[in-house]
């Protein structure tokens, strides 16, 4: 086995080109090492993470709680699937309602696998609590969703990149504006087969965009108004990210479904829940759904540690302070250059979009920039850069880290 300092990052990169799909378009660096608020490439240079994995390392890379908690886990007993029970599964179920207030959950692996489950779980109660006729359940999004990429999730997508060339797609989907309550009153009152809302509390791939004050609450309101059931995806928003434990707790908003995924495992392993009452819940019967690896005794012994050291570290309040400092500089740094037309977020999940600047560079070329500066982060839609690093980052890491981006984009132009 040759050492991996004996190949460099074009061999890493062409080994994934000749063997992997090409579903994706990374940065070319090649990491091969994490630790908090750093990633260390084979190339011996240190970054900043400014993308934390789309917000899975919310708790630092490598936490060494949580690393902890996964390597005793896993020399004891990785997975009993769920045809037997076992000593973790009861206690993190317990933990994790306890946690954010909910009566049961139901433990699945990715992300989407949540939103699926979310949606199960909606259509299943339209029909035995709500009377919907049977197979005329109807699910509500907004414009600008992303929730993965199974064919439900891209059924309810209006971004062609989601769903071209992915059809047939599902039916009973379809989508209203974000951020605007009379058009979700409208689809309410025009569609009484309507079983639930769902929606980002912040649309992260959509580009961090931030709904006015009170949105949120009006959508609490109409629901219940509406006997439609509140699906609340936080699993980028969630766990701190933005400031707050859910983005929901904003404005003190409870929805009736509660997606969580990412940071549930510290970035350790695929976790993800989805929170909700009984009365919805236990619409499923036994061998109605699953999955073998969900609820794992791993997935539940890091879970626990995972939102533990959530509240023992005080994410949620050091992603406030620490995005206030951050926004500050953007908004400083967008007096500075016209390059930076819009600094937004919540928390320490932030973005700024780029002005188009010389022969069609875009924000990739901003992020090239930024990578050969010590600096990783991610752009979307063209135009958009994200920022969202790990929560544990102090305030002269911070600043130290918008040094970098003021001095990328005043290289580009003032
Ligand atoms: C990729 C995007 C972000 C999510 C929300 C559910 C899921 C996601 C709000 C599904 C997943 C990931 C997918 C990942 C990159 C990342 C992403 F760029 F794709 F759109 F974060 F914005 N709800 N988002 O953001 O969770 O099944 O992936 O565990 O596809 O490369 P998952």
């Amino acid at each position: 086995m040759i050492h991996a300092q004996n190949k460099n990052e074009a061999y890493f990169i062409e080994l994934e080109d000749r063997f992997g799909a090409h579903n994706y378009h990374p940065i070319p660096v090649v990491i091969e090492k994490g630790e908090g608020i750093y990633l260390y490439g084979i190339n011996g240079k240190t970054y900043f993470d400014f993308l934390s994995a789309y917000s899975a390392v919310n708790q630092g890379h490598c936490h060494p709680r949580i690393i902890k908690a996964l390597i005793d886990q896993a020399s004891k007993l990785t997975l009993t699937s769920r045809a037997f029970h076992n000593n973790l599964l009861g206690e993190y179920e317990k933990y994790i309602c306890n946690y954010f207030g909910f009566e049961k959950v139901l433990p699945m692996n990715t992300g989407v696998e949540g939103g699926e489950t979310a949606i199960k779980l909606a259509r299943r109660w339209a029909y035995t609590v709500k009377g919907v006729a049977d197979n005329q359940a109807h699910i509500l999004f907004v414009e600008g969703n992303f929730w993965g990429r199974t064919m439900a999730a891209i059924s309810s997508s209006n971004d062609p990149s989601s769903f071209t060339g992915f059809g047939p797609f599902m039916p009973g989907f379809s989508l209203i504006p974000y951020n605007n309550l009379v058009a979700l009153e409208e689809a309410f009152k025009a569609n009484k087969n309507i079983a639930a809302f769902m929606l980002e509390p912040i649309q992260g791939e959509a580009g961090v965009v931030v709904p006015d004050a009170g949105y949120l609450k009006g959508v609490r309101d109409l629901c219940s108004q509406y006997n439609v059931l509140m699906i609340a995806d936080e699993v980028q928003t969630g766990l701190c990210r933005t400031g707050k434990m859910l983005a929901c707790d904003h404005e003190n908003v409870k929805p009736d479904i509660l997606i969580l995924g990412k940071a549930l495992s510290g970035g350790t392993m695929p976790v993800s829940a989805v929170l909700s009452s009984n009365e919805i819940m236990l619409t499923i019967k036994p061998g109605e759904h699953g999955s073998t690896y969900g609820g794992n005794p791993m997935a539940a012994a890091v879970a626990i540690e995972s939102l533990q050291v959530l509240l023992d570290e005080n994410l949620a309040d050091n992603a406030e302070n620490m995005g206030v400092i951050f926004r500050e500089r953007m908004n400083d740094l967008m007096q500075k250059s016209t390059l930076v037309t819009e600094v937004r977020g919540k928390g320490l999940l932030n973005a700024i979009v780029i002005a188009p600047f010389g022969n069609g560079k875009t924000a990739y070329d901003v992020c090239l920039m930024l990578k050969d500066n010590g600096l990783l982060a991610k752009q979307t839609h063209g135009d958009i850069i994200r920022f969202a690093p790990p929560l544990v980052i102090n305030a002269a890491q911070i600043n130290e880290a918008c040094d970098i981006i003021e001095k990328t984009i005043l290289s580009i132009g003032a």
